[in-house]
């Protein structure tokens, strides 16, 4: 049902100091920047490698507010991995045979991901402790 890691989300308190590390450090290259709303935060995707189901990205993700998902964490937690996105074919198929097997949904439907993929989460409780994005890349 997985096909690859889409992407691993990095929670920082500043984007631009973060996109400046990766760069620098790693030699890593910006694809996308996205404001989302719905999520509460301002993100950047920076490619890492390109395979045969696609590509991976790591996706560095700021907080719009405190009272977000990623202002929560980071007031609890500080800055670190936030998350792991797994490709999937059919983001609506693995959440009902997910969802099936007792895991919970944070989303019961698909929503706006960054480059224009379908996205949903699963619950960390039910995940050991990580929280899991399913990630529908787009087929534009
Ligand atoms: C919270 N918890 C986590 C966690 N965030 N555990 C592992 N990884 C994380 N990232 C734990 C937390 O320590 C608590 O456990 C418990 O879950 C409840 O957390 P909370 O502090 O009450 O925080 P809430 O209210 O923010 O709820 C947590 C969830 C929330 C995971 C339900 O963050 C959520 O709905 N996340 C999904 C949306 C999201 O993360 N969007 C940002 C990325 P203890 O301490 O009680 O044991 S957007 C994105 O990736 C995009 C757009 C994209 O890829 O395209
Ligand atoms: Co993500």
């Amino acid at each position: 049902m997985l096909l690859r890691i889409d992407h691993v989300g990095v929670a920082c308190h500043n984007l631009e100091e973060k996109i400046e590390f990766y760069e620098s450090v790693f030699g890593l290259t910006v694809v996308s920047r996205e404001v989302n709303e719905e999520q509460g935060v301002r993100e950047a995707m920076l490619h890492v490698a390109d395979g045969d189901q696609g590509a991976s990205y790591v996706q560095l993700l700021e907080p719009l507010h405190p009272d977000t998902a990623v202002g929560r964490f980071l007031a609890k937690r500080g800055e670190g991995v936030h998350h792991i996105g797994y490709g999937v074919a059919d983001v609506t198929r693995a959440l009902e045979e997910i969802g099936a097997k007792g895991v919970r949904l944070i989303d019961e439907r698909p929503r706006h991901g960054s480059m224009g993929a379908s996205i949903a989460f699963l619950h960390p409780k039910d995940v050991g402790g990580v929280l899991t994005e399913l990630v529908e890349t787009s087929r534009r």
